[in-house]
């Protein structure tokens, strides 16, 4: 499946997002996913936000990514007014480290469910896209399945250097080197 129109959206607030959501698309184009981005502001456009909501779907796209920081209303307001999967991404801001933008927007009603993701975890996002898409895509599952054995080859390859480094240096369990068997009572 490898559709010509994007098939997902990611959408923030305000271009000052941009760079905590771009992780979200660089994700979705590592496994070939198109994607569109977008500046739709819940408070400062939202008949365009409601618009755009309303077509997603008929417009091509699967899965919804969106953004906001603060008084995060966007990823809701979409999802309320979609049939589509939507994913929040809180972006922190200058003041209260996001923790705002998480409860704006992981704290949703019975009925309308947005998937958050933690804050400033676009890449994650994008990586939640993929998987959803993958349930109808057999090669993108593939894909996901070969990325996933990456990171885990990624973390056994750290686990072997740690331990080499811990059998050299003693250090890391407050171990004496081998060589150090301390003053002789
Ligand atoms: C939110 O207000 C946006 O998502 C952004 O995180 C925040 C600040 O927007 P700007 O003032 O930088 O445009 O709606």
């Amino acid at each position: 499946m490898r559709s010509t129109g994007p098939l997902v959206g990611v959408v923030m607030g305000s271009d000052s997002d941009w760079p905590v959501m771009q992780a979200a698309v660089e994700a979705l184009e590592e496994f070939g996913v198109s994607a569109e981005a977008d500046v739709i502001s819940a408070h400062r456009m939202p008949e365009d936000m409601i618009r755009y909501g309303q077509a997603a779907a008929g417009r091509g796209l699967k899965v919804i990514i969106a953004g906001a920081g603060g008084a995060a209303h966007l990823p809701g307001m979409l999802a309320a007014v979609t049939t589509l999967p939507v994913i929040g991404v809180p972006v922190p801001l200058k003041h209260l480290d996001g923790l705002d933008s998480l409860l704006s927007i992981v704290q949703m009603p019975a009925g309308i469910p947005v998937a958050t993701v933690a804050v400033g975890g676009a890449r994650n996002a994008g990586l939640l896209a993929v998987r959803i898409l993958a349930t109808a895509d057999p090669e993108l599952s593939a894909q996901m399945a070969e990325f996933q054995a990456g990171l885990r080859s990624a973390a056994q390859a750290k686990g072997e250097a740690l331990r080499a480094k811990v059998r050299v240096s003693g250090a890391g369990h407050g171990l004496k080197p081998p060589s150090d068997p301390g003053p002789e009572l």
